[in-house]
């Protein structure tokens, strides 16, 4: 499977801040395969013979990061899946540097990163509302500053490491859905030409 070939664009940004959303627009416009890596997490951790179902549990509801061979493992699979594609959004990863180097050693290149930034008071205000139905079991207060102070310790470097190679479309969070989409949508318009 030619992975070089591919158009990898990773999407960050923290937890709440709007990757899922504008993902699933870009999809609709675009035609990406899009591809969260939290939600990959969760499908696997959900299937009866999967031999990772309580590790995946227990770092999602601490907010930590599953090691990466696993999270690696469920997007080269789910890129597989998809062979007539060449454009795919992963969401939500990497998050740390030592993924961002695992992926980019073994898959491929992102061309590009869309960065979500977000002040954390809105994150939390949007991930606590979410969580009356999400049924996520990391949308409570408690996960949710675990995942903050792991979106700090650990992702804010990718995105630092990211920027020095000039790969960063930054959009900001501010603003209805709409309003954030149709800045996100320009960046990906002038990206892809
Ligand atoms: N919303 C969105 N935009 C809005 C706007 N402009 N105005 C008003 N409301 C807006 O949005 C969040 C909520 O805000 C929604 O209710 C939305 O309607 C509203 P969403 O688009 O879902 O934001 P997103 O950034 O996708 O938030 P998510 O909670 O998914 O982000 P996380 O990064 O926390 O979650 P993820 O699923 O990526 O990861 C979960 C966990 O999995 C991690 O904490 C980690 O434990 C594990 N994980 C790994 O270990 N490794 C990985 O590589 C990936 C994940
Ligand atoms: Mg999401």
């Amino acid at each position: 499977f030619p992975f070089a070939q591919k158009s990898v664009v990773f999407v960050l940004g923290g937890p709440g801040s709007g990757k899922g959303t504008n993902s699933a627009r870009l999809v609709e416009d675009f035609g990406f395969v899009h591809l969260s890596a939290g939600d990959l997490l969760r499908e696997e951790q959900k299937r009866p013979d999967s031999q990772y179902g309580k590790l995946i549990e227990h770092y999602i509801r601490e907010g930590l990061i599953v090691p990466h061979e696993v999270t690696i493992g469920l997007l080269r699979n789910a890129m597989m899946d998809h062979p007539e594609c060449d454009r795919f959004l992963i969401d939500g990863f990497p998050r740390n540097l030592v993924q961002a180097k695992a992926f980019e050693d073994t898959v491929c290149q992102a061309k590009k990163v869309l960065f979500f930034e977000c002040p954390e008071e809105t994150m939390l205000a949007r991930l606590l509302d979410r969580g009356k139905t999400s049924g996520r079991s990391d949308d409570n207060v408690e996960s949710i500053r675990k995942r903050f102070r792991t979106y700090a310790n650990d992702t804010k470097p990718v995105i630092d490491a990211f920027a020095k190679e000039g790969k960063i479309l930054t959009v900001s969070c501010q603003g209805s859905v709409d309003d954030v989409y149709a800045k996100t949508r320009a960046q990906v318009a002038e990206l892809l030409g």
